[in-house]
């Protein structure tokens, strides 16, 4: 049995982590058994990051590493009849959302003054006082950090926000008419893109991207079938349209 190490479930989406939720996610359109260990401290984590997987004695950290594993070791049901073209416009996508769009939605709910008390009561709140909230001053030290040394953090928050709102526009003409990323069923895509468009939409945050998301019809629709055709238990909390 695979053993996914994840942060838990909040915001009404399957995971608030867009990495975690992809992992999950494909465990489930595999069709592969699975099971979750929640993770509150990722520093332990083999890459001191959340996801990471442990199958037949074997530790993967990484969500892109963990989909490489699985579809060797199981099978690639996922890809079948996918072209080079199609491969590579999904790695692109991919690298987008992975390598520009997470940390506009890290800066989102880290650093905006309306979001950042929702973060620190979901996740720190239940702590005993100080520790909670000595544990998610120090953790939004290091985002701070990591924002600023990838370069986004230098921006203003509306130049970010602006950002976030391009990449969400690319999206939602990529999808354009079609049910999936993936064409006529989801794909290891789907994985990828409903985690950053879900996490979007979710509640309770604010932002003007979050306006702009619920503003494009097309991606919250697709976000309630991607809800509905894969994690039909949150589903009926009717949350993923946000
Ligand atoms: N490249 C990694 C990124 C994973 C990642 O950034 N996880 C974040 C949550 S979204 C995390 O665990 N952050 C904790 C930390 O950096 O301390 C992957 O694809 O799995």
């Amino acid at each position: 049995m695979i053993t996914l190490y994840q942060f838990r479930r909040a915001f009404g989406v399957p995971n608030p982590s867009p990495f975690c939720m992809k992992v999950e996610t494909y465990l489930r359109l595999a069709g592969l058994d699975y099971e979750i260990s929640e993770v509150i401290d990722p520093s332990k984590a083999p890459k001191g990051k959340c996801p990471y997987i442990e199958d037949a004695g074997r530790t993967v950290a990484d969500s892109h590493f963990i989909l490489s594993y699985l579809k060797e070791t199981y099978g690639d049901p996922l890809g079948e009849g996918l072209s080079a073209a199609d491969r590579a416009a999904h790695l692109a996508l991919t690298r987008m959302m992975e390598g520009h769009l997470y940390f506009t939605l890290l800066h989102s709910r880290w650093m905006q003054p309306q979001n950042v008390p929702i973060v620190h009561d979901v996740f720190f709140g239940a702590m005993p006082w100080p520790m909670g909230g000595l544990i998610f001053a120090m953790v939004q030290r290091q985002t701070r950090k990591v924002l600023h040394g990838q370069g986004l953090g230098r921006h203003t928050t509306e130049e970010i926000d602006g950002l976030a709102i391009e990449d969400l526009r690319a999206l939602d003409a990529i999808l354009g008419e079609r049910p999936y990323y993936g064409g006529d069923a989801p794909r290891e895509i789907d994985c990828v893109t409903w985690g950053y468009i879900a996490n979007a939409l979710a509640e309770p945050f604010q932002s003007p991207v979050k306006d702009a998301a619920k503003a494009m019809p097309a991606l919250v629709a697709y976000s309630a079938r991607m809800m509905e055709g894969v994690f039909p238990e949150l589903a009926k909390g009717g949350a993923a349209g946000g």
